[in-house]
């Protein structure tokens, strides 16, 4: 039954690109019922062409996206052609919200002037998820770990700084500490009702400094700590995705060798690695050749064109925003114009996030195939990858058949046996 119903669902987000440019509207539903089995076949019964009047191409067109069970506290939407009301679909046992959307939740006040959210279709994801239960590790500049719109997600007793041996748990100094600021805001910002939120907004995140961009607080050079940084993220057992923000004067962090090897591991280990493509206009050629399996993210101007500062290549697995990114820059809530690869990076790596709490097997290829799938394809994506689209990633998970439970209980075994190591 449930086989049967997978087989027939079309994902609504597609449903809703392809058909943009007809006379169509939108129409919004909860289901009501308790009786999964029941509304299940509801569901394909009253979506027979007569009870709307459609015929049978634009019948397949509205039907409902779920992973073979239905949820009721989701909301689903159709989009249909203008004549049919909702009353046309009221055998969904459902709740509907005819042409209005109903209040659900769209993020923090400050989200209003965040124009990305609704292009890269974050609101629509949010129906599914929020991160919950997901442990991000971010290495980078340093952070204003005190600002109420990251504190709460912060897991500041695992706070570290790899590059100053003499204060070590010092996160919050150095010359760029709006920048992992900022990065944590857009990636997994709390929602509070204040400010913004982020992507990923009830995921945790353990803020490692890689380095203060200051020579009388760094011991070690940048590349060193970047390495390191890796390996101290895989110390935590439930360390689920790291992000790397930073780059080497030839591309990503990973044409320096002892981070790519940190990065092999982790991946090996069953952790998604999301890293920042960097700014210098360069093809990552070492990048190409040696393939971790990391996700590295290239940035997009705001009309959807590779940004031109960009490092790009065969390797760049796919791209998010790069430029007038409001986000939190602190002190004092102060906000700020983010940018660049580091500013693409955490859409994306909120983006995992999201993916992994639907679905906490996934293996880190598994979560690059999809976002590469589900992206939207432009015209030089040769160049940077696909552009993400959030929404669409999450029906990516759960269309997707996992059978990959030998290769999960392999990285588990792998990561424990690591964490002794590094112990
Ligand atoms: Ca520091
Ligand atoms: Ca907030």
């Amino acid at each position: 039954m449930i086989k049967v119903f997978i087989s027939l669902c079309i994902s609504l987000f597609a449903i809703s690109s392809a058909s943009g440019k007809e006379q169509n509207k939108r129409l919004y539903f909860k289901l009501l019922s308790h009786q999964v089995k029941f509304v299940e076949r509801e569901l394909r019964q009253k979506i027979r062409p007569v009870s709307l009047g459609l015929d049978n191409s634009q019948k397949q067109r509205i039907k409902v996206l779920t992973n073979g069970q239905v949820n009721f506290s989701t909301l689903y939407y159709v989009d249909v052609p203008l004549f049919v009301s909702g009353q046309g679909l009221l055998g969904y046992q459902g709740e509907f919200y005819n042409d209005v959307e109903p209040p659900g939740f769209r993020g923090d006040p400050d989200a209003a002037g965040q124009w990305w959210l609704d292009k890269l279709n974050i609101p629509q994801a949010w129906s599914y998820a929020s991160g919950e239960g997901i442990v991000i590790a971010d290495c980078d500049a340093g952070y204003h770990h005190q600002e109420s719109d990251i504190a709460g997600n912060l897991l500041l007793d695992r706070a570290y700084d790899l590059a100053d041996r003499d204060r070590s748990n010092n996160i919050g100094d150095g010359r760029f500490v709006y920048h992992g600021t900022a990065v944590v805001a857009i990636m997994a910002g709390v929602a509070n009702g204040l400010g913004t939120n982020g992507i990923a907004y009830n995921s945790k995140v353990v803020p490692l400094q890689n380095f203060n961009y200051d020579s009388s607080l760094d011991d070690i050079g940048k590349e060193e700590a970047t390495a390191q940084c890796v390996l101290k993220a895989m110390e935590s057992s439930d360390v689920k995705v790291i992000v790397l923000e930073n780059q080497t004067r030839n591309g990503s962090s990973e044409t320096f060798v002892g981070t790519r090897d940190a990065v092999f591991l982790a991946m090996q280990a069953g952790i998604t690695v999301v890293s920042a493509a960097g700014n210098n206009s360069t093809e990552l050629i070492e990048e190409s050749h040696y393939d971790t399996g990391s996700i590295i993210v290239g940035a997009m101007t705001q009309d959807d064109l590779p940004a031109s500062y960009t490092n790009y290549g065969s390797r760049v697995s796919i791209s998010a925003f790069g430029e007038n990114i409001k986000t939190l820059f602190g002190p004092n809530g102060q906000m700020g114009n983010f940018g660049g690869t580091s500013a693409a990076t955490p859409q994306v790596a909120g983006t995992v996030a999201l993916m992994l709490e639907l679905n906490p097997q996934l293996m880190p290829y598994e979560v690059r195939e999809i976002l590469q799938k589900t992206g939207v394809q432009h015209s030089n994506r040769h160049l940077v990858g696909p552009r993400l689209d959030v929404a669409e990633a999450l029906a990516g998970v759960m269309s997707v058949s996992h059978t990959e439970s030998l290769a999960v209980k392999q990285s588990q075994q792998f990561r424990r046996r690591l964490q002794e190591i590094l112990k």
